[in-house]
């Protein structure tokens, strides 16, 4: 048999299977399931299953936190006279799951976390000039988890897109011989919000370009202003 899942709640339409005869709604339990996105940039999809899917499979996505299931009532023969124990899990960029005892009856509430794909790889960097205007100071307001400071290079080109300095990687930067000061208050190797680099202004003039990459691909570009 196969009962229909609702759209509510922010979780799209789904496809739910249940395997056995039908409910027997004196002697079910229900389970009532949450599921916290907890992704801002991309949605969540979910693969939501009951006991490792023997038992049922919903498929959905969520758009927004929190968002609910239809309440799944369960089959009379799950429970009987005594409680069961059933894993249920949810399954997404990342998997959670709790084991809930069902009993003849009773509904029992679950919340599982949810992640949807990574966003976009790239850096938000503010780009200033000092006080004393001697510095470029470019703040990193935002980074990709685990740019290491080996493997993550910067690059400056002049007004006519000719190269001022060739890529370098932010472990090796020198303000005497790059003009360059990268900016930390650990030694973890990771580039970090709130790290900084310092720019020469005399050597690196306004219009010039800067770029961030990583082995990757390009993660910043922007112009000294
Ligand atoms: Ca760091």
């Amino acid at each position: 048999m196969a009962a229909a899942a609702g759209a509510g709640g922010g979780f799209l339409a789904g496809r739910l299977t249940a395997p056995g005869p039908p409910i027997d709604t004196d002697h079910a339990a229900e389970i009532d399931v949450t599921i916290v996105c907890q992704t801002v940039t991309s949605p969540c999809n979910v693969t939501f299953l009951v006991d490792g899917n023997a038992k049922w499979t919903l498929l959905g996505g969520c758009q927004t936190a929190p968002c609910s299931l239809q309440p799944i009532p369960t089959a009379h023969r799950w429970t009987g006279p005594a409680c069961n124990s059933f894993l249920v899990e949810a399954r997404s960029a990342l998997t959670d799951n709790e084991t809930v005892a069902l009993c003849e009856g009773n509904a029992i509430a679950v919340s599982l976390l949810a992640a949807g794909p990574a966003g976009p790889r790239s850096m938000g960097v503010s780009i200033s000039r000092s006080a004393d205007g001697t510095n470029w100071t470019l703040v990193m307001a935002t980074v990709p988890a685990g740019l290491t400071t080996s493997d993550t290079v910067l690059a400056i080109y002049d007004t006519g897109g000719a190269t001022a300095m060739p890529a370098e990687a932010f472990a090796t930067l020198s303000y005497s011989q790059d003009g360059v000061f990268y900016g930390t208050n650990d030694s973890d190797g990771i580039l970090d919000v709130a790290e900084y680099l310092l720019l020469s202004t005399s050597r690196y003039p306004t219009g010039y370009r800067v770029t961030i990459a990583d082995s990757q691909g390009l993660l910043f570009a922007g112009t000294l202003m």
